[in-house]
């Protein structure tokens, strides 16, 4: 081996300690010029080729060849070592201001249910809960609902194979409660219920239900006059008064629909109630007899009265909705707004 091989060598195991000690690129970038740049070590080495014997020449130059591609290749490898090092520091940058993540807020749906509950709650009513799917007897039949009635007709009722169905309101958590517990009774059945409509600007397929139920020795319509207008003032003020217009339920006798007066006009008339000065709301009445021998009450003992009421239908009025999809599209910029 001639004294330039071995000097070639000597410098490549310099070389490759120097890399490996190296903590910073601006030192690999050193050691890179002094061991391969024009003045450095190994040029400096290779000037003394032109010395050598003609038949010594091509082994050195392959030497060097190699020597170099050695240190190249060792210097790239440290160069990334200590980029993704760095990567790691730098991904915290400690003066960027903190990401503000988007505070999520009460659907109106949930809001109107939540207080409705809670006025309930201070009259003293309890909640009841109870499933979605349901049994015809449960939903229709202790409900005292013949078996022709429009309301059971398949175009009306989302109906599952085995014969059960989606609860088309939630009079059925009631009738569970009845059929478990004795009077007195006085509990709020909110939840989602679901109708074979057309969706339109009043209807959707699912929609939310608050139902009332009271029942004990001596319960009065009159009562009932009462705890909805306490509602009506609770939910939408205390000039909001209550009206009731005959009707006909076949879980309810006598049954009847009450409005509110509008409380975007005072009554006087207006675009939300049509010139009329009221709203209907919804239903109610005296639990008709028959409900509660499906139950195994006694009707000669026990008078309740109950009631339902649309969620959406509240919430459009509260806030001034138009069209209750607008609850169902999930729209942030629409959600955001309560
Ligand atoms: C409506 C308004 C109503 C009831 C719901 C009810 C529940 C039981 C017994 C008797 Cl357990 N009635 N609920 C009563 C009247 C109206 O909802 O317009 N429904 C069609």
């Amino acid at each position: 081996m001639t004294d330039l091989q071995k000097q070639l060598e000597d410098s490549l195991v310099e070389g490759l300690e120097l890399i490996e000690k190296a903590t910073d690129s601006r030192e690999v970038e050193d050691i890179r010029v002094n061991l391969l740049g024009r003045k450095g070590t190994i040029s400096m080495q290779m000037k003394g080729v032109g010395k050598l014997p003609p038949e010594d020449r091509p082994g050195i130059g392959k030497t060097a060849n190699v020597v170099k591609a050695k240190l190249t290749a060792a210097l790239t490898d440290k160069l990334s070592v200590l980029d993704s090092d760095a990567a790691g520091d730098s991904a915290i940058d400690m003066t960027l201001p903190g990401r503000r993540r988007g505070i999520g807020r009460k659907h109106p749906i949930s809001h109107v249910i939540d207080d409705a509950v809670e006025i309930f709650r201070r009259m003293g009513f309890v909640v009841a809960d109870g499933p979605e799917i349901e049994d015809e007897f449960h939903n229709f039949d202790a409900l005292n609902t013949p078996a022709d009635h429009p309301s059971r007709d398949i175009q009306d009722t989302f109906y599952l194979n085995d014969g059960r169905l989606l609860r088309t309101h939630t009079s059925p958590v009631q009738i569970r409660v009845l059929e478990n517990q004795q009077p007195p009774v006085r509990i709020v059945a909110p939840g989602r219920c679901y109708r074979r409509d057309t969706p339109d600007a009043t209807h959707t397929m699912n929609f939310h239900q608050i139902e009332g139920l009271y029942v004990d020795e001596n319960v009065s319509l009159s009562e009932l006059k009462g705890i909805l207008l306490t509602f009506a003032h609770e939910m939408f003020g205390v000039d909001v008064n209550v009206r009731f217009r005959p009707h006909f339920f076949p879980f309810t006798e006598p049954s009847l629909e009450y409005d509110f007066s509008c409380m975007n006009c005072g009554g006087g008339g207006c675009a939300v109630c049509k010139q009329s000065g009221w709203l209907e709301i919804s239903g109610a009445g005296m639990v008709d007899p028959a409900v509660f021998e499906k139950v195994g009450y006694d009707p000669e003992q026990y008078t309740g009265y109950a009631f339902g009421m649309g969620i959406e239908r509240l919430a459009m009025l509260r806030y001034g909705i138009n069209d209750i999809r607008l609850l169902y599209e999930n729209d942030v910029r629409f959600l955001s707004q309560f």
